[in-house]
């Protein structure tokens, strides 16, 4: 083969790969949604209706917004909301942002909550909202919403009990190979403030028990701090079934006790 062919069929190469990676960087950013509904309550002839990808559980969760009128979608100017557990005796809230215009569909407002327990016999939870729309006119109410137990959430405390909320983010899903692994974490400085922490470092350590007092670790990385209280690593899973990932927060020299994440690996 002569360099000539050799140049045109790297350009070719390179065109087929060039024009790959561009189809790929515009279905990233327009994933298929595919929400189910949570709850929706009507004020004054609006309906506002919040949607997730799965139910509402402890750790972290897309909510996503939409408000209708006489079945036509409204884009707001801004959506504003607060999470609120009651307790009883008390009542708190918990991490969460504030919502805006969702990036993978326009209808949507969109933001993160980390719920830190699951309603039932506790309590109850429910979203307040503030909705400013187009016409200045602001439409407010809440929405109560059903937060089911899960095992992305878990909290240790350091000697001057500070506590820290430690949620799985990703992979939601663990499968077999490599995994893109993200934690958050969150503190408390008061029953209504639930500030991201940045400043930590984390150990992992992920472990199969295969029973008989034999087990084994696999692959991974512990993750860093990459702001906004999330922390990236990565595990790569040798075998599916029943893992455990322990982690230790190491606050400002002082490692606090483990806390031990336990969940499946799917084969694919
Ligand atoms: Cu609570």
């Amino acid at each position: 083969m002569n360099m000539l062919k050799v140049c045109g069929r790297i350009a070719a190469i390179a065109a087929l790969v060039f024009t790959a990676v561009s189809c790929n960087t515009t279905n990233d950013s327009n994933p298929k949604l595919d929400l189910i509904p949570i709850n929706s309550v009507t004020v004054d002839g609006y309906t506002i209706s919040l949607e997730s990808v799965k139910e509402l559980e402890t750790g972290s969760n897309d909510l996503f917004w939409k408000i209708e009128q006489d079945g036509e979608i409204m884009t707001p100017q801004s959506v504003s909301i607060n999470p609120i557990m009651d307790m009883g005796d008390m009542m708190h809230s918990t991490p969460y942002n504030q919502p805006e215009k969702a990036k993978e569909d326009d209808r949507y407002f969109k933001n993160m909550a980390v719920f830190i327990m699951p309603g039932g016999m506790m309590g109850s939870w429910s979203i307040s909202f503030e909705i400013t729309l187009q016409n200045d006119e602001v439409i407010s109410g809440e929405m109560p919403i059903e937060v089911a137990s899960s095992w992305r959430l878990t909290s240790v405390r350091d000697d001057n009990d500070n506590i820290y909320f430690i949620t799985w983010h990703a992979p939601k899903t663990p499968v077999v190979g490599g995994n893109d692994l993200t934690f958050m974490v969150h503190t408390r400085e008061s029953m209504m403030n639930f500030p991201a922490v940045e400043d930590l470092e984390m150990e992992i350590y992920p472990y199969m028990d295969m029973g008989g007092g034999s087990g084994h670790s696999t692959d991974f990385t512990n993750p860093k701090a990459s702001g906004d209280g999330l922390y990236e690593g990565s595990i790569n899973y040798s075998m599916s079934g029943t893992w455990t990932t322990s982690v230790n927060l190491i606050a400002e020299n002082d490692t606090l006790p483990e806390v031990v994440f336990e969940y499946s690996v799917r084969a694919e």
